[in-house]
């Protein structure tokens, strides 16, 4: 028994616009010192050893994902959020540079993504 309080750890990929939503949340929360974060680059050795972590406990991983508490693995981004945001007694729509990441730069990207894929469903058919 050594003591120390869980942490929750959160897996984290570069350049994921679900996963800059996380962290955007807990830098402006102020909440980022009270998880652990393990960041990796798409396509490197670490990435496979995340995903080996990970895989026993999803039905299918993606990024962000998160063992929020022991033995308890979640992957939605706003999940994460919305647990972080309770136990920082935080209301996310209060942050202003999170909400303007979220309804801006993040729901733009979105919106292109899908219309990207509907436009590439329809020239192939
Ligand atoms: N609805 C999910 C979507 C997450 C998502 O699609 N993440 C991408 C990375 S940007 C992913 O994990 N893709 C599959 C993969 O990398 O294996 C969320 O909000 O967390």
């Amino acid at each position: 028994m050594t003591g120390e309080r869980f942490k929750p750890v959160l897996y984290l990929k570069e350049n994921c616009p679900f996963c800059l939503k996380v962290r955007i949340f807990l830098m402006e929360s102020g909440f980022a010192s009270e998880i652990e974060s393990r960041d990796f680059v798409p396509g490197t050795k670490q990435e496979e050893e995340i995903r080996a972590v990970l895989q026993p406990h999803l039905e299918k991983v993606s990024f962000p994902s998160a063992e929020l508490e022991p033995g308890r693995y979640v992957t939605e981004s706003d999940d994460i959020v919305a647990f972080f945001a309770a136990k920082a007694g935080r209301d996310p729509k209060e942050l202003t540079v999170y909400r303007n990441y979220v309804d801006g730069v993040f729901a733009m990207s979105m919106k292109l993504w899908k219309e990207n894929m509907e436009l590439k469903k329809a020239a192939s058919a």
